[in-house]
């Protein structure tokens, strides 16, 4: 094995972590479970951490203790890469002869290494960090493989102790993100889990309030207006198929949201004369229109996409999505384009389906050049960071449902504002197929306000 990002893979191909849905010993459910006994039967990974550990230990420890048991083969392994002295922390004390909790020749006052293989609440480190004290031995220095990132490492440092981990479950899902090992499905319940089960308060667990978000571009200024307004986030994606049904719902919701999301070309009985109709409903309302047409194309041919044919788009919405895929020249284009009604531009950085191809490498390429046009007010996302301002729309959020079976995934209005940041739920057929759609947008607002998201 020759790096670290191997050696993390293999711990999950060895089945040390898995994700899915395990009920842990407290009772609780949790996304991953993490157990690292399996590596005693694989000799490759036993050496490679005797590696890892080699570079870390501090030149004035005396004697390696591994927590007792799964730490013993490791702590055994290091103590044969180094040459340092092991000892054995009993984990019942011999009830005849000696009586001893601690196995091997040790010194009062020796400087000891101790080894454990995750770290959670840091419990079982302190109980046997307590059994060696009273023997008179000097813990110098803690050494984990795997930190859950639960607290138990800060919980320790708090203490006084010198702690590190060689790897986190965080930096586990974000190679296993990144390598599109595990959907973003996956990710982001371990995220949720790792935020919502630290024993330390996290302030990220606060919701930001609306106010602070300000953003330079006149339509981003006019929806953060009209949401702040009417208390409400709620952009409805309104993707119905006939005229008919698209007023009759925007008549009955068109106070409740900030914006109405349209996929224009599903509409069966579309005439120009239903834009009318619609921006007169709009204005009425006071709600922002979006269309919802995933432009990706080079700039030439996205310019006419955009501005011709008998949807003529740059005429009447607002805003309107696009793939960053064609680079930024497709984007330079929009923004270069002189005209006098052009939508601001929502670039797709991240999709809400399974298996969606938008990975970190994907989203990180999308932000080296995105920011710096005037159009693009903020993204379609689910758990990337923005710059401060950007605004951020999330689709695939639902009250009652976490999936669909066509793909697509969801996240609850108090998750998607709490843990994904969101500043704009999106949401379709949690309101649009609803029995009583103007009943169950009440729901959502009530969710929303629940939260303080508007400030007092
Ligand atoms: N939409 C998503 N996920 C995405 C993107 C767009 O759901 O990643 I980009 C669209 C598709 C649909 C709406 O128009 O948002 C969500 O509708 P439902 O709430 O009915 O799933």
């Amino acid at each position: 094995m020759k790096n670290s990002a191997n050696f993390l893979k293999t711990l999950v191909d060895i089945e040390c972590v898995k994700f899915g849905d395990f009920t842990l010993k407290s009772g609780k459910q949790s996304p991953m479970y993490i157990d690292l006994r399996n590596i005693v039967s694989h000799p490759s990974m036993l050496t490679e951490l005797s590696y890892l550990f080699k570079d870390k230990i501090s030149n004035s420890i005396q004697r390696i203790c591994g927590v007792p048991y799964a730490a013993l083969p490791i702590a055994t392994v290091v103590s044969i890469q180094t040459g340092l002295p092991m000892i054995i922390k009993r984990k019942e004390v011999k009830k005849y002869g000696t009586k001893k909790i601690v196995e091997g020749e040790y010194n009062v006052g020796d400087k000891v290494l101790l080894i454990e293989d995750v770290i959670t609440s840091g419990e079982s480190l302190i109980e046997t960090i307590k059994e060696l004290e009273s023997e008179g031995l000097l813990i110098e220095q803690i050494i984990v493989v795997l930190d859950r990132e639960q607290g138990g490492v800060k919980r320790l440092i708090d203490k006084g102790y010198q702690v590190e981990s060689l790897f986190s479950i965080l930096s586990l899902v974000e190679l296993l993100f990144k390598e599109r090992k595990i959907d973003n499905v996956i990710y982001t319940n371990v995220l949720h889990f790792i935020q919502h089960n630290s024993i330390i308060d996290s302030p990220s667990k606060k919701p930001k309030k609306y106010l602070q978000k300000t953003h330079s571009n006149e339509t981003a200024q006019r929806l953060l207006g009209i949401a702040y307004r009417k208390k409400s986030n709620l952009i409805a994606s309104i993707d119905l198929i006939t005229t008919k049904d698209i007023i009759g719902l925007l008549n009955e919701i068109g106070n409740d949201i900030c914006a109405a999301k349209l996929h224009i070309d599903i509409i069966s009985d579309f005439t120009p004369s239903f834009i009318d109709e619609l921006l007169i409903i709009a204005k009425r309302f006071d709600f922002l229109l979006i269309e919802d047409r995933k432009f990706a194309d080079i700039g030439n041919t996205q310019l006419l996409q955009l501005s011709k044919g008998m949807y003529a788009i740059s005429s009447w919405a607002d805003m309107v999505t696009i793939h960053l895929i064609a680079g930024e020249s497709a984007l330079k284009a929009i923004q270069d384009w002189d005209s006098e009604k052009k939508p601001a531009l929502i670039p797709v950085i991240e999709m809400s389906s399974s298996g969606a191809l938008t990975d970190q490498d994907y989203i990180e390429k999308c932000k080296k050049f995105m920011y710096n046009y005037t159009d693009v007010i903020g993204v379609v996302c689910q758990t990337a960071e923005l710059n401060e301002g950007f605004l951020k729309f999330t689709p695939g959020v639902n009250l009652e449902s976490k999936n669909d079976d066509k793909g697509q995934n969801y996240n609850s209005p108090k998750y998607a504002i709490e843990e994904l940041h969101s500043d704009f739920l999106i949401i379709g057929r949690g309101i649009y197929s609803a029995n009583d759609p103007k009943n169950e947008i009440g729901k959502y607002l009530l969710a929303i306000r629940e939260l303080d998201f508007f400030g007092a």
